[in-house]
């Protein structure tokens, strides 16, 4: 959905941030692997409380902090001085100083949150010219920003000439709506900028169903909207769209195609069952785990099945499987699999449910996660979401697999083995790691039988 220009669009990010909280509260154990990676990157740690996970979306106001009133208060006092570029500037250790087994500052996290959102706006393809921060307590239901903080971006967007605003919040159609009107510039929301990216990076005929799916039911309640942006590519005086017969034509039109690919997926789930059942019998794994964390690194490694391994998001969309034969005899299938990111659009995952279905019936779930990442312990905790949703309350067993060892400090590899023991901690790049794993993997495949 975005461009088709030959110029990179010029876009504005746009992050949530909550009311500074008490240093590391709400945040759960561990991020002490993260204690010195390598930065993560321009606007690094900035003094703004997290923008991210843990909290309801937006509608659910913030939880567990001092009274709703004192939070507005905030938020009114920080809309005053409009926060452009809040994100980046300066402040590191605004959470405070790391108490004993204390997790590094917050303040890393919450970069990671718009850091995030600049990666999958470059993998789609265009060119991050500014970030805007808009307080989680003073959310507007219709229009999402407030009205100081409207006027800002507006101002922002006309400043850096932007062509589109990316939120890393989902927006209701409405929102959406009222914000393209307000800001005459395409609006896009985190879940259509990750179907965007995945509808670009689909390869076979598989992954391609799979994300117009998810894309045609995402698109759905938001038809109106778009004629807005057909009737303004017009170029026309007026951004008024079709009569609601013709809306009505589209709609139909869309639910139709959404039964088709229905059917069409539903053939692929039939076709996966008959090879389930000719593979029934060999213990079967499946690498799992965010995006870029190197499972198909890891996954090369074990069965020189020569996927792709990129520095980039989303890499790998469709599921490959491998036999594998242990120095000792014993055959285990092993499975590369669609990484998974914080938010990952709820169509998207029904829709990947086919390709995800080895993961569902493997015996083993290896999570690979990157130890270097700032953010390891959000991503991990976003993993296990998509995991226990996609497992329906059936329990299989898992193994952690901590990896990028080598980008590690001798002192966060000391953080990562004390957070979590039981962890394999690895560098997938390293042959005898990627061995010493594969030992590993026939220890658990004799357990078991
Ligand atoms: N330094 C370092 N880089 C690694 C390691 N493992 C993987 N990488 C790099 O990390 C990037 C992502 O690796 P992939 O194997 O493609 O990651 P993935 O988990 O399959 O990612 P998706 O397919 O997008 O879900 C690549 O550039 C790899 O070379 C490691 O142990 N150390
Ligand atoms: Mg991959």
């Amino acid at each position: 959905m975005i461009s088709t220009h030959r110029e990179p669009e010029r876009a504005i990010l746009v992050g949530l941030a909550d009311p500074p909280s008490r240093p590391g509260a709400g945040r759960e154990r561990g991020g002490g692997a993260g204690g010195a990676p390598p930065g993560p990157g321009p606007g690094g740690a900035a003094g703004d409380p997290r923008l991210d996970r843990g909290a309801p979306e937006q509608g659910g106001r913030a939880r567990g902090h001092a009274g709703a009133a004192v939070g507005e208060a905030g938020a009114a006092a920080g809309e005053a001085g409009a926060e452009a570029g809040g994100v980046g500037t300066a402040g590191g250790g605004a959470g405070g100083a790391p108490g004993e087994g204390q997790p590094p500052p917050v303040s890393r996290e919450a970069s990671a949150g718009l850091e995030e959102l600049a990666l999958l706006a470059q993998t789609a393809g265009s060119l991050v010219v500014g970030r805007f921060v808009q307080k989680r307590a003073a959310i507007h239901p219709g229009r999402f920003l407030s009205t100081g903080k409207l006027a800002a971006l507006a101002e922002l967007a006309e400043r850096e000439r932007a062509d589109l605003i990316l939120f890393d919040e989902d927006l209701s159609p409405v929102q959406a709506r009222n914000l393209e009107r307000a800001l005459e510039r395409k609006v896009i929301d985190r879940t259509e900028l990750i179907l965007d990216i995945f509808a670009r990076r689909a390869r076979t005929r598989e992954a391609q169903v799979q994300v117009e799916l998810a894309q045609l039911q995402y698109l759905l309640p938001r038809l109106t909207r778009l004629w807005g942006h057909l009737s303004r590519l017009g170029g026309g005086i007026g951004t008024r769209g079709p009569g609601e017969t013709q809306l009505e034509v589209d709609r139909r039109r869309v639910r139709e195609r959404i039964d088709v690919l229905k059917r069409r997926l539903a053939a692929v789930e039939r076709e996966r069952d008959v090879q389930g059942r000719r593979r029934a019998g060999l213990f079967r794994v499946s690498l799992v785990g965010y995006t870029n964390a190197g499972k198909s690194t890891l996954f090369n490694q074990l069965t020189r099945a020569g996927v792709a391994e990129e520095d980039r998001l989303f890499a790998t969309l469709d599921t490959t499987t491998r036999r594998l034969v242990l120095p000792g005899g014993e055959v285990m299938l092993v499975s590369d699999t669609v990484g998974f990111i914080r938010k990952l659009p709820h169509h998207l995952v029904a829709s990947f449910r086919a390709t995800l279905r080895e993961a569902r019936e493997s015996d083993l779930l290896v999570h690979v996660a990157d130890a270097s990442q700032p953010a390891l312990a959000a991503q991990m905790a976003s993993v296990d979401e998509v995991l226990d949703g996609l497992l329906d309350g059936r329990s299989v067993p898992r193994l952690l697999v901590l990896n990028k060892a080598d980008r590690l400090s001798e002192g966060d590899l000391l953080a990562a083995r004390a957070w979590h023991p039981e962890a394999i901690l690895l560098s997938a790049l390293r042959r005898e790691d990627a061995l010493r794993f594969r030992d590993r993997l026939g220890l658990a495949a004799r357990e078991h039988r």
